[in-house]
């Protein structure tokens, strides 16, 4: 449901691909803090705390797994941290049949393809939002569903509410796109909700037992094509990005100035009265994007992946902000809103690897502070990197933030499943870097790295590689598969493909 453009991805990878644009991408910042998602959103977005105890946990999709043998029904996963780190031993796996989710597991409904956390209900536990975007709703077909997962004392158990869709029989994917912040900064944790049409639904003051907005339910309409499967926001993220103290959201979608329709993405800034779509700017280009203050200057800056090449399009024109291999668009924030700007290849500095056609540096990418220095660390997934004969194995590399922004001369890290300590090995196809999700699982105010990948022809795993309080690192990592956490790899469960954010 996501595309990129101009390039476009092989046929047998796209049901995950599509799921790991959509949600993987919004930005996750983090730094732990024992407060809930969005109480001290600003320019660090703490981890999702759905059982309160302190620890952040993680959740994620499978949107593709069988569910009492329907096929693509979809599950969502949460692992729970704990003093070292995450795996399948405390987790919660959830589909539409677990007591208390709205709706039932169907064949295609792909529920869990995205997810956003925050404390929807006020009550201290973290909160999912989950959505189905090819659920069936009388003649609606691909109509979407939407709903909101409690968080307890016992982590996410399936007790939840629907929320409904406000433009049923339009076939638009209801909930394709979803994230969460204070965008009035009443203190209320908003959510914003897109569909195959440029309209996004921002319900806000949380969102009640019953399913509605706490306060009023709003829309936005910015300036992107709609209409279509492929249309509408392609990725929602929220942060601040001004400083102000009201989260502010990047929507990604195809530009409505050109013929070339440009991926584009735009800052829409919060502000007392919600969204401000009047005072929207055009940045960089990228699918994925994630928020947060990498050179601690009180402003959240704007990483966005733009993994395509520079190819030029048959009319000689180069697609804009793009480079060889892959780039890394960075608009750094102020005052006044969106910066000064930096791009990143891996032909930059001593960023690791070299540049080559395909390799989609920039895939993913994800934010938090790994060392606990104040700036925000950047990984970035290079999904496409061909390791040793092996096509699309896929790396990761964590570039560390300064004062200065993103440090690329020095201190830089790379994984791939070759690096000894990491577990498995490079395999044609495993895209190691699917996803990537930056935050402290183990309570040490760290963020421990996590990547997901599609091992096995798209059974899909999720590699834990945890912070040593300075660096990454392989010592006490893990790697948690679907049959350890009650996912059945029947068909392509895609596990692990789409991190919450
Ligand atoms: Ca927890
Ligand atoms: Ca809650
Ligand atoms: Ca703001
Ligand atoms: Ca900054």
């Amino acid at each position: 449901m996501h595309k990129q453009h101009p390039h476009h991805r092989p046929r047998a990878l796209q049901l995950a691909l599509a799921t790991a644009t959509a949600a993987a991408l919004t930005g996750g910042l983090l730094t732990f803090s024992a407060a809930t998602a969005t109480a001290a959103d600003s320019t660090v977005v703490p981890a999702a705390d759905f059982n309160g105890d302190g620890i952040g946990d993680v959740a994620f999709s499978a949107e593709g797994a069988y569910v009492s043998g329907h096929k693509a029904a979809g599950q969502v996963v949460a692992l729970y941290g704990t003093a070292t780190g995450v795996s399948a031993a405390k987790r919660s796996t959830i589909s539409q049949n677990t007591a208390g989710v709205p709706g039932t597991a169907e064949a295609g409904d792909a529920f869990g393809a995205e997810t956003a956390y925050a404390d929807f209900n006020g009550d201290g536990y973290d909160d999912l939002a989950v959505s189905s975007p090819h659920e069936k709703f009388g003649t609606d077909t691909d109509a979407g569903g939407l709903a909101v997962l409690w968080g307890s004392r016992s982590g996410l158990t399936g007790k939840g509410v629907a929320i409904a869709d406000p433009a049923s029989s339009s076939h638009d994917l209801w909930g394709k796109n979803l994230a969460a912040g204070d965008f009035d900064g009443d203190g209320r944790a908003d959510l914003a909700v897109g569909n195959t049409s440029s309209t996004i639904y921002v319900y806000k003051g949380g969102i009640t037992a019953g399913g509605a907005a706490g306060l009023a339910r709003t829309t936005i309409k910015p300036l992107i094509q709609s209409g279509g499967s492929a249309r509408g926001p392609m990725n929602l993220t929220a942060g601040d990005i001004n400083g102000d103290g009201r989260t502010d959201l990047v929507v990604d979608g195809f530009e409505t100035k050109t013929d070339y329709g440009w991926n584009t993405n735009y800052y829409v800034p919060g502000t007392a009265n919600g969204l401000s779509v009047s005072a929207a700017k055009a940045l960089k280009t990228g699918i994925i994007t994630a928020i947060g203050d990498i050179n601690g200057d009180g402003f959240g800056d704007i990483v966005s992946g733009a993994p395509w090449d520079n190819t030029k399009l048959s009319d000689g024109t180069t697609p804009p902000d793009s480079a060889y291999g892959g780039k890394v668009n960075i608009t750094y924030g102020s005052a006044s809103g969106p910066a000064g700007t930096a791009g990143i290849s891996q032909n930059t500095g001593s960023v690791p690897g070299t540049a080559e056609k395909n390799d989609s540096f920039g895939y993913e990418l994800d934010l938090g502070d790994i060392n606990h220095d104040g700036y925000q660390d950047l990984v970035v997934s290079t999904a496409y990197e061909d390791l040793d004969g092996h096509a699309d194995a896929g790396m990761v590399t964590v570039l560390y933030g300064s004062a200065h922004g993103v440090n690329t001369s020095s201190g830089a890290q790379a994984f791939a499943q070759s690096t000894p300590g990491v577990p498995g090995n490079d395999e044609k196809g495993d895209h190691f870097g699917l996803d990537v999700k930056l935050d402290d699982v183990t309570g040490d105010g760290r963020a421990d790295l996590l990547v997901g990948s599609y091992e096995n022809a798209g059974d899909g795993t999720v590699t834990y590689l945890p912070s040593n309080g300075t660096k990454i690192t392989t010592t006490g990592s893990r790697s948690v598969w679907p049959a350890d956490a009650g996912v059945s790899t029947t068909g392509t469960p895609a596990f692990g493909a789409n991190f919450a954010d």
